[in-house]
C-alpha cells in the first residue's frame, strides 16, 4: 500500500486529522448520513460557517468543496464537499465523482493540511455504486498525491463493511 494512505472503519468524527471532509448536499445546510453525524457531533459553529458560504456564494455546486471550521470535532477543518447524486449520465457522474476528491484535496492543499480522511462520498442515498466509487476514489487520490508532496496521510473511512472490504482489496494492490 502507498505510505500516505490508510484504511479506517467506523465513524468520521472520531478522526484526528487536519481536516475531515463532509459528504455534503448544495444546500450545506446539513442532512441525513455522514452530513447528519458531522453536524451533529460538531456543532452549531459548522453550520454558522456553513451558512456564510451559502451567503456569500450561494452554496456548494456538484463536484465542488469548500472548507469550515470543526466545531467541537477532534479535526481541525471540515471540507464539505458535494457527490453526484447517481443517475442519468454515468460518465459524467464518474468525472464529477472525482472532481470531489480532487476539489477536496486541492482545498487541502491551500490551507495546509497535511492529513486528511474521507468518507465514501454518494455511496450512501446519492446510491453511487459501492465498487465504481472506490476505484474512482483511490484512483483519483494516488494521482493528486503523484502531483503534489505535501498531504501526508490520507484515511478513507469506510462506514459499513461492504466499503471496508472493497477498500481493502483495492488498496493492497497499491
Ligand atoms: N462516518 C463515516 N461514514 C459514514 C458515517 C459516519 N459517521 N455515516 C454514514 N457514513 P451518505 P451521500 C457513510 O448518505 O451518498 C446527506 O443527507 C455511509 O455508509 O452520508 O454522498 C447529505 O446531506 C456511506 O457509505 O452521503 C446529502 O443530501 C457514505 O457515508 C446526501 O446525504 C455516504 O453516505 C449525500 O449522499
Amino acid at each position: 500500500m502507498n505510505s500516505k494512505l490508510k484504511l479506517v472503519k467506523g465513524d468520521i468524527t472520531k478522526i484526528e486529522a487536519d481536516a475531515i471532509v463532509n459528504a455534503a448536499n448544495s444546500s450545506l445546510l446539513g442532512g441525513g448520513g455522514v452530513d447528519g453525524a458531522i453536524h451533529r457531533a460538531g456543532g452549531q459553529a459548522i453550520l454558522d460557517d456553513c451558512i456564510a458560504i451559502r451567503n456569500r456564494q450561494g452554496g456548494c455546486k456538484t463536484g465542488e468543496a469548500v472548507i469550515t471550521t470543526a466545531g467541537k470535532l477532534p479535526a481541525k477543518y471540515v471540507i464539505h464537499t458535494v457527490g453526484p447524486v447517481y443517475n442519468g449520465n454515468k460518465a459524467e457522474k464518474e468525472q464529477l465523482l472525482a472532481n470531489a476528491y480532487s476539489n477536496s484535496l486541492k482545498l487541502a492543499v491551500e490551507h495546509d493540511i497535511k492529513t486528511i480522511a474521507f468518507p465514501n462520498i454518494s455511496t450512501g442515498v446519492y446510491h453511487f455504486p459501492k465498487p465504481r466509487a472506490a476505484q474512482i476514489a483511490v484512483a483519483t487520490v494516488q494521482d493528486f498525491l503523484k502531483q503534489n508532496n505535501s498531504i501526508m496521510q490520507v484515511t478513507f473511512v469506510c462506514f459499513d463493511d461492504e466499503n471496508y472490504s472493497l477498500y481493502a482489496d483495492l488498496l493492497q494492490l497499491t
